[in-house]
Formats: structure tokens, C-alpha cells, sequence
């Protein structure tokens, strides 16, 4: 297939609307993720305070990146698969999966909380870009089964650095999976500056080498999020082979919980990108346009506080858990081993 490199490489900066080459969603799909932003903003907040009060072990907080995750979710169809990491929780409920078995894995569960085959998404992916592997694997068998399906990986700008990326990206390319890389490139990994992780003139052009269709997009606005995932998965699904897609974007919080900021960036970096918040330029998007009012901006306000009250008080509950399921899922068939810690554990048990 000849391929023309400039036609190839990535538009010279991140796309924006209006774009001659990408269509502006219809209102209703920008209305839906509006919408989905501001609740995902406040179970992003609520999630944070339970960690504060003990009831999550960790929280990689998703503020500042909503565009990116909502477009995700948005962008893509039940039947599609996602292939997220710790940091794209509200990307899984704006999918629609409840919040609470989104919270079970950084609650310190064993598990990842929902059902992967029928919500059609991966658990969240804590070793870095292991879930590109996964997600290309996915679709390429899927494609082999006839089946139209679209994976899409989620992955930062840090884990761009990983072999399993690089891997997963050739592959894709030469077997032409449908999959779509998203990278969220928030400026940071924990504590690395980009500038110290890549010079590469873009990660879209990371895509370009192996030969994979790449963009990339302001991640801040979800229009243009929307518009070009559109493409990338219509690229995927009518058979063009794997898409990436950059996202400028930013961490708004600390890496997770346990982190400082502080540290490492500065107030004025983080005041520059508070102005270009992504649910504030959506609504002034909407008000303009004249699909937005005050009544609907407080009525979707009010369903984000009902959302969290939701959240909160059945993450108050206490979890029941089994100690004898640390021996399960070890193995098919348990070691003489842990058959006996089990019945150890049985035993003290029944002494309490
Ligand atoms: C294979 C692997 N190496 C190292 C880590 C430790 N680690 C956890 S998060 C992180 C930074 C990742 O940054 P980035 O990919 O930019 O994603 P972000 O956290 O900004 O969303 C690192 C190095 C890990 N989880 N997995």
C-alpha cells in the first residue's frame, strides 16, 4: 500500500474546533458530555474524599482530564471493548458501569469490581501499557472472528516510554487491528516532566513510525476529543487499521493521594491550565450555541450531587469479605501447601 508520509503525520499542532477535517458532534452528543463530565467531576471529587476518611486505599484522580475520558467512553459502542488504566475511573462510568464496583480494585479488593466480558472493559491496568498488548490481542481475534468490534486503549504520556506501547503499535499495524490508542499526554509521569520523557516532536508521531494512522487533539475540549475519536474509530472499524490519537491535557491533582505536587510543578503552570478547565469551556460552548440554560447547568449539577450522595453512603458500608479468598484463583488445582494454610485460616477462624 503506498502511503504518502506527509499525508501521514499529525496536523502540525493539536486539533481544535472548527476544523475543516473534523465535523463538529451534534449538539446532543456534546450536551451527553457535558453532562458526563460534571458527574464525573464530582464522583472524581467524592472518590478523592474517601480516601481521606479510609475508605479507598488509593485514588489516581481523573480532574482536569474529563474531556479525554468522556470522549472515550462516548466515542465508542457496547459492543466496542475499553482498555483502561488506574486513572481513567471516570471514563468507566461515564461507559455506565456502577461506580462502586469501579472503586472495589483501589478499595484493596482482589478483584476489579465489574464483569469484564459483559461490560466489555478490562480492569483497570496498573502495569504500565500492558493494556495496549491486551487491547490489540482483543481486536485483532475479533476481526478474525468477522466481528466489527473496536478496542480502545487508554495510556499516558509516560507509559509511551514502555516496550509493551511499542510492541503493541507495531503489531497493530501489521495485522491491521482495529484498535485505537488514546494517549492522554497530562505533561507529567508522577513526578517527569514530558520534556524529560520524549523529544520526539509529538507522541502522534510515535504512532507515524510503525506505520499507524496518528492525530493529535486539545484534550480540553471535548468537542474536539469527540470529533477526532470519531474518525479514529470509524478508521478502526471499517477496516483502515489501528489510529492513535494524543491528547494535550493535564493532571489537575496530585499524581494520586499519596503524592505532592508541590514538589514538582509550579502554582502559576497549574493556575495557566485551570483557565482552560475543560467542563467550564464546554458550558460556555453550549451556552453560546444556545443548547445550555441555567436551569439545565443546575438541574445536571444536581444529579452530579445525587450521583455522589450515592456513592458515599454505600461506600460508608462495610465490604464483607472472605480471608479464605486469598487461596483462591492461586491455582486450578490448590498446593498441598495452601490447602493447609487454608485450613489454618478455617480453623482460627472458628476459634474467634
Ligand atoms: C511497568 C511499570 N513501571 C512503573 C510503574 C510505576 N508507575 C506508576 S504510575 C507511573 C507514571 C505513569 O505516567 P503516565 O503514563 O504519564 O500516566 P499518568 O499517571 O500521568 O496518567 C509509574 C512510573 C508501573 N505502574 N508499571
Amino acid at each position: 500500500m503506498e502511503v504518502s508520509t506527509v499525508e501521514w503525520l499529525p496536523s502540525s499542532s493539536p486539533v481544535q474546533l472548527p476544523d475543516p477535517n473534523h465535523p463538529a458532534p451534534e449538539p446532543s452528543r456534546l450536551l451527553a458530555a457535558y453532562r458526563a463530565m460534571v458527574v464525573g467531576r464530582r464522583f472524581d471529587a467524592q472518590a478523592t474524599t474517601l480516601t481521606k476518611q479510609g475508605r479507598l486505599a488509593v485514588y489516581p484522580s481523573s480532574r482536569g482530564q474529563e474531556a479525554c475520558q468522556v470522549g472515550a467512553a462516548l466515542s465508542i459502542g457496547a459492543q466496542d471493548w475499553l482498555f483502561p488504566t488506574y486513572r481513567d475511573s471516570v471514563a468507566l462510568v461515564t461507559r455506565g458501569i456502577d461506580p462502586v464496583e469501579v472503586l472495589t480494585l483501589l478499595r484493596g479488593d482482589w478483584h476489579c469490581g465489574y464483569d469484564v466480558p459483559s461490560t466489555r472493559t478490562a480492569p483497570q491496568c496498573t502495569p504500565l501499557a500492558t493494556q495496549t498488548l491486551h487491547a490489540v490481542g482483543l481486536a485483532h481475534g475479533e476481526a478474525r472472528k468477522g466481528r466489527d468490534t473496536v478496542a480502545l486503549a487508554l495510556i499516558g504520556d509516560g507509559a509511551t516510554s514502555e516496550g509493551d506501547f511499542h510492541e503493541a503499535l507495531n503489531f497493530a499495524a501489521v495485522f491491521r487491528a482495529p484498535v485505537v490508542f488514546l494517549v492522554q499526554n497530562n505533561g507529567y509521569a508522577i513526578s517527569v516532566p514530558l520534556a524529560k520523557q520524549s523529544v520526539a516532536p509529538s507522541l502522534a508521531h510515535k504512532g507515524i513510525g510503525y506505520g499507524v494512522r496518528s492525530e493529535q487533539v486539545d484534550g480540553n475540549d471535548a468537542a474536539a476529543v469527540l470529533s477526532v475519536l470519531d474518525t479514529a474509530v470509524a478508521h478502526a472499524r471499517s477496516g483502515g487499521g489501528p489510529f492513535l490519537v494524543e491528547a494535550h491535557t493535564y493532571r489537575m491533582e496530585a499524581h494520586t493521594n499519596a503524592d505532592d505536587a508541590g514538589r514538582y510543578r509550579s502554582p502559576d503552570e497549574v493556575e495557566q491550565w485551570r483557565q482552560r478547565d475543560p467542563i467550564d469551556r464546554q458550558e460556555r460552548q453550549l451556552r453560546e450555541s444556545g443548547h445550555l440554560d441555567d436551569t439545565a447547568v443546575e438541574q445536571i449539577a444536581a444529579e452530579a450531587e445525587e450521583f455522589a450522595v450515592q456513592v458515599r453512603s454505600r461506600m460508608q458500608a462495610e465490604p464483607s469479605t472472605d480471608p479464605a479468598d486469598l487461596f483462591r484463583h492461586v491455582y486450578a488445582e490448590p498446593t498441598p501447601q495452601l490447602t493447609e494454610q487454608l485450613a489454618q485460616l478455617r480453623a482460627e477462624q472458628e476459634a474467634l
